[in-house]
C-alpha cells in the first residue's frame, strides 16, 4: 500500500513455514561451504554489493518512497544511503577483525559463524535494518533467511536482486515475505536457526525471544525507544530546540531513536515551549513524491489509529497542547497524515512519556537542576539514545560529557552530533540487546571457541 494514497501498488506474496523450511534447507546447505570463505573472498562480495547497489541506488530511494511514505528527499539523503553507509563501517571492521588470534594465557581463540541466522525486520528505516543484519553476517560467514516487514517488502525484493547480481552464492542469502505470526513465528522457533536478529516492537522481541528459548538461539534484539534531550540551562535555546522538535518530527516520527522527550529547565521551559510550537507550526506535511524538507505519512492505519488515539491520551491526561492535536492536518482527507504535535506541561508519569508513539509527537518536560534532568531522563523502561545539548564553553561541554557517562542508553549523542558507521548502534534496558554496525556487529554474528594446544 502507498500510504500517501491508501491504494495498492503491488501484489507480493506472503510466505507460510513450509517456505520458511526451504528456505532454512538452502541456508544449511550453503553453511559449510560459504563459512570457510575467506576474509578477503568476503571483502570481494562485499564491494561487489556495494557497487550493484550504488546502480540500483534511485530504484531504492523510490521503493522506500512509495512502500512507506518517506519522503523522496530523505529517502534519497537517508533511508537509502544508510544501506551503503552501514556497508562501509562493516568492510572497515572486517578489513582487521580478529578471526584468530592467540591469548595471554596461552589458548586459540577464533571467532567463527554462528550459522543460519533468521533475520526479522521492520518498515521504519527499513534498508537500513536490512544491511545492519545482511551485510554482516555475510561478513561474518554466516548464511541467513530474511523476513522484512510485510509493510515493506519492495525494498527488500530490490535488496535481494541486489546480493543475486552482486555474485551471492545461492542458498547463502533467502528471502521470505510474509506476516510476524506465520514466518517471523517459525524463522523464531525452526530448530536449524542458530540465531535470530530482531529490529521492531518490544512486544514482537519478547515473543521472538519465547519462541526461540527451547533451542537455545542466540537472540538479538533493537527495540523501541523513549529517548530524551536534555538542553542544560546556558545552551543555544532557539537552535536547540529547533534541532530537537526538527528530528523528533523527522520521518513522521518514525524511528527507534527519535529525541521525543525534550527536558528543559524551568527557567526556560515557557520560551522553549514557544519555539516548539513554531517549529511544528512550520513543518509542512505533503506528499511523499514530492521533493522539499516536508514529512510525510505514518506508514499504515495502525500506526495512524496508534498515533491518534496516544495524541488523545495526552490531552485526557491533562497535558498542554502546544501545537497539532488530533486529525488530519487541514484539508486532507486520505492517507496516513498527522498533525506534528507538540505538548507541554508533560510529566513523566504520563503516558505520552512513558510509550514509544512512533508519530511526530513532541513530548516536553522541565526539570529543576542537574540531577532532576538525570533522573528523568533514566526514568523510563527505554534506554535506546539520549541527547544533550551544551553551551559553546569548554566547562559547559564537560559538563555534557559528564553527564552523558550518567545516561542509561546505549548511544548519547552530544550537541547534534551523530553515532558513526562502524560503532555500536542498539540499547539498554527494554530497548533491546546486541550491538550492530562495524566490528560489534560482526561479533554478534560469531561464535568464540577456544583451543587448548
Ligand atoms: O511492529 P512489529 P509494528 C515499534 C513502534 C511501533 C510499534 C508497532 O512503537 O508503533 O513497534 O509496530 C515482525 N514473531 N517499532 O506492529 O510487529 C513483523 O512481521 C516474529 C519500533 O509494525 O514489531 C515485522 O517484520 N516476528 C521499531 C517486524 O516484526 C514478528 C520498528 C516488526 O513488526 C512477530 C518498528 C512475531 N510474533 C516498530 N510479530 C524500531 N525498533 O525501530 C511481528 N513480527
Amino acid at each position: 500500500m502507498n500510504p500517501a494514497t491508501e491504494e495498492a501498488f503491488a501484489t507480493v506474496a506472503m510466505g507460510n513455514s513450509a517456505d520458511v523450511d526451504a528456505a532454512v534447507a538452502a541456508a544449511k546447505a550453503a553453511f559449510p561451504s560459504f563459512s570457510r570463505t575467506t576474509r578477503a573472498e568476503r571483502l570481494d562480495l562485499l564491494a561487489a554489493i556495494r557497487e550493484v547497489y550504488q546502480r540500483r541506488y534511485d530504484e531504492m530511494s523510490a521503493a522506500i518512497t512509495e512502500e512507506m511514505g518517506a519522503p523522496i528527499s530523505l529517502s534519497d539523503r537517508a533511508q537509502a544511503a544508510v544501506g551503503i553507509g552501514h556497508l562501509d563501517g562493516i568492510v572497515a571492521a572486517l578489513e582487521t577483525f580478529d578471526f584468530e588470534h592467540r591469548n595471554a594465557v596461552g589458548d586459540l581463540i577464533r571467532h567463527e559463524p554462528v550459522g543460519v541466522c533468521g533475520l526479522i525486520t521492520p518498515w521504519n528505516w527499513p534498508i537500513n535494518q536490512i544491511a545492519l543484519k545482511v551485510i554482516p553476517a555475510l561478513a561474518a560467514g554466516c548464511t541467513m533467511v530474511l523476513k522484512p516487514s510485510e509493510l515493506t517488502p519492495m525494498n527488500a525484493l530490490i535488496y535481494a536482486e541486489i546480493l543475486a547480481e552482486a555474485g551471492v552464492p545461492a542458498g547463502v542469502f533467502n528471502l521470505v515475505n510474509g506476516d510476524g505470526p506465520t514466518v517471523g513465528a517459525a524463522l523464531s522457533a525452526h530448530p536449524d536457526i542458530a540465531m535470530v536478529s530482531f529490529t521492531g516492537s518490544t512486544r514482537a522481541g519478547v515473543d521472538i525471544s519465547r519462541a526461540a528459548a527451547p533451542g537455545v538461539k542466540r537472540v538479538t534484539l533493537e527495540l523501541g525507544g523513549k529517548s530524551p534531550n536534555i538542553l542544560l540551562d546556558d545552551c543555544d535555546l532557539e537552535a536547540a530546540v529547533t534541532r530537537g522538535a526538527e528530528h523528533c518530527f523527522q520521518n513522521t516520527g518514525q524511528s527507534c531513536n527519535a529525541p521525543t522527550r525534550m527536558l528543559v529547565p524551568e527557567s526556560r521551559y515557557e520560551a522553549a515551549m514557544e519555539i516548539a510550537r513554531e517549529v511544528a507550526e512550520a513543518t509542512v506535511v505533503d506528499l511523499p513524491a514530492k521533493p522539499g524538507p516536508h514529512i510525510g505519512p505514518l506508514v499504515s492505519q495502525v500506526q495512524f489509529d496508534k498515533v491518534q488515539a496516544l495524541i488523545q491520551t495526552g490531552i485526557d491526561e491533562g497535558a498542554r497542547l502546544v501545537a497539532g492535536g488530533p486529525g488530519r492536518p487541514e484539508g486532507v482527507n486520505r492517507g496516513y497524515f498527522v498533525r506534528p504535535t507538540v505538548f507541554g506541561d508533560v510529566t513523566n508519569d504520563m503516558t505520552i512519556a512513558r510509550e514509544e508513539i512512533f508519530g511526530p509527537v513532541l513530548a516536553m518536560i522541565s526539570y529543576a537542576d542537574e540531577a532532576d534532568a538525570v533522573e528523568i531522563a533514566n526514568d523510563t523502561p527505554y534506554g535506546l539514545a539520549a541527547y544533550i545539548q551544551t553551551g559553546a564553553s569548554e566547562e559547559s561541554q564537560a559538563r555534557g560529557l559528564a553527564m552523558a557517562r550518567e545516561i542509561r542508553a546505549g548511544m548519547v549523542h552530544l550537541n547534534g552530533s551523530d553515532i558513526a558507521y562502524g560503532s555500536p548502534f542498539g540499547g539498554y534496558k527494554l530497548s533491546g540487546n546486541g550491538r550492530e554496525g562495524g566490528v560489534y556487529g560482526i561479533e554478534d554474528f560469531c561464535e568464540i571457541k577456544a583451543i587448548s594446544t
